[in-house]
């Protein structure tokens, strides 16, 4: 959170400077619009280097998205951010119930976030889409897809055989936004239509996670873009 804080800010609106085909970004939207936090979203081209300029870089030092502006404070950092929002504004609703319950939401967005995401993003889909994510060599590259693609199989071992086994959400019976954000990670595996087959728990969560009131929305970019591929196939 940036220092330039603060005295007790009203509730929103609140800025939020997004890339919309960024899971990290959407999740975020996705927990304002379920809890009727007033939003202005804010785009940022990351490939045009928006972020890198001094007036983002005083938002973020980090110079990522996203970012939520509330008043005189800014919040970077995805889970930061939830936090954030949970603790002023929310009461923690959609974090679970109980304090464990609290406690494992967190596990997953941690782990969602500095594993799954790196793994299944960087490492696996987006190098076939975005040279930035290129190693030096061809080999290299495609040793690390390989490798990516293995360690999602793993996660998603882990997904089908620990977290569903027992309960129908990641964190128990209810759906947390722990789900929602390794859902909107895995629907990236939708730009290579990855099959979600070997793991039937798993794809029966992804189905009922994706019915939730404002998935539509928070995902009608990344929709845009699975109708692109579609129509002009990247290989
Ligand atoms: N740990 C950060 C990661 C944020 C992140 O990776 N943001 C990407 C978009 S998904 C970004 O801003 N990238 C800027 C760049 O590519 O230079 C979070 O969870 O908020």
């Amino acid at each position: 959170m940036s220092n330039k804080e603060t005295s007790g800010a009203k509730q929103g609106p609140f800025k939020l400077y997004i890339v919309r085909i960024s899971p990290c970004c959407r999740v975020v939207w996705m927990y304002l619009l379920q809890n009727n936090l007033p939003v202005e979203l804010v785009d940022v081209d990351v490939f045009e280097g928006e972020h890198k300029q001094p007036s983002f870089t005083s938002l973020n030092p980090h110079q990522e998205v996203p970012v939520l502006v509330d008043g005189k404070t800014s919040v970077f950092e995805g889970i930061a951010i939830l936090t954030y929002l949970a603790q002023k504004y929310t009461n923690y609703a959609g974090w679970g119930k109980t304090p464990i319950e609290k406690n494992s939401v967190l596990s997953v967005l941690d782990w969602a976030c500095f594993d799954l995401h790196r793994v299944l993003g960087y490492k696996y889909i987006y190098p076939h889409f975005l040279e930035k994510y290129h190693l030096k060599t061809h080999d290299d590259t495609e040793t690390m897809v390989e490798k990516g693609a293995e360690d999602v199989t793993k996660h998603l071992e882990l997904m089908e055989n620990f977290y569903l086994k027992k309960n129908p959400y990641l964190c128990g019976t209810e759906l947390t936004i722990a789900d929602t954000y390794v859902a909107t990670i895995l629907s990236q595996s939708e730009w290579l239509e990855f099959d979600l087959g070997l793991w039937p728990k798993v794809a029966a969560w992804f189905r009922k996670v994706k019915e939730q009131e404002h998935w539509k929305t928070v995902h009608e970019k990344h929709d845009e873009f699975l109708y692109k591929l579609r129509k002009c196939p990247h290989d």
